[in-house]
């Protein structure tokens, strides 16, 4: 066994995947900041709940076979992008877009890829916002450029997703089409529920505000 091969191989792998850790750090500060600030401006959190996680060494090897990728870590750090994954979890389906652009917006985010599985949900009926993007890393002696995938969801989008991936995985992979066809009825349902929530989300926004003018007019006379 050549040792000092084995001790810089380990060394390496372990930097590789606290690499991850940093860069879920920092995107989780953005979010908390992003939170934090737009409740204190704007007296509204459009954020419901926030996970995070790294891809097991198995799920990352699974994808390297499914995705055919060279097996060495450069080609993984190229290839597996939700190596590092964020979940946000928001009120409504205008906050998705408002925290996608606020993320976008900021000057060490480089946007990799934006998938709108809202605008375009996949025919089982998913949907989500996917945000692809990169991060640099600041470390003793390098600066690394870390992708984290952010995948932004309503509620319903959520509950939707959840169940379906417990459903799936509990069938072995083989849903019969009748109760596929049941579930993409359940995606519909929960899509006019996001839209409904939505709408007097809004109607009630606008009551607050022409109640608020008319207190103010009452102030001046
Ligand atoms: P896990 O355990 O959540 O990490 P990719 O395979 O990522 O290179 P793809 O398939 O184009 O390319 O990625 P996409 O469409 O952006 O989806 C990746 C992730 O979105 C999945 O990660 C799931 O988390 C979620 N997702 C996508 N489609 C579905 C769906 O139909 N149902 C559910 N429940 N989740 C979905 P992983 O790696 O599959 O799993």
């Amino acid at each position: 066994i050549d040792l000092p091969k084995m001790k810089s191989l380990k060394q390496d792998l372990i930097r590789f995947m606290m690499s991850y850790k940093f860069a879920l750090s920092e995107v989780n500060t953005k979010i908390d900041i992003l939170k934090q600030e737009f409740q204190y401006i704007h007296d509204y959190n459009p954020i419901e709940h926030v996970s995070s996680r790294i891809k097991s060494p198995e799920s990352i090897l699974k994808k390297v076979y499914k995705k055919g990728c060279p097996l060495s870590l450069s080609s993984i750090r190229e290839n597996i992008r939700d190596i590092a994954g964020i979940r946000i979890t928001c009120s409504f389906i205008s906050d998705i877009y408002e925290i996608s652009s606020m993320l976008q917006k900021q000057k060490d985010i480089t946007v990799i890829e934006c998938k709108d599985y809202i605008k375009h949900p996949k025919p089982n009926g998913y949907r989500s916002l996917h945000l692809i993007i990169q991060i640099p890393i600041f470390m003793s002696d390098r600066e690394d450029h870390i992708f984290v995938e952010i995948q932004i969801r309503t509620i319903a989008m959520d509950f939707w997703a959840s169940l379906e991936h417990k459903i799936y995985y509990k069938c072995n992979k083989e849903v019969p089409q009748k109760m596929k066809d049941e579930l993409k009825q359940a995606a519909d349902s929960s899509a006019l529920l996001d839209k409904k929530m939505e709408k007097i989300h809004n109607d009630m926004n606008k009551l607050k505000e022409s109640i608020e003018i008319e207190e103010n007019m009452q102030e001046l006379q």
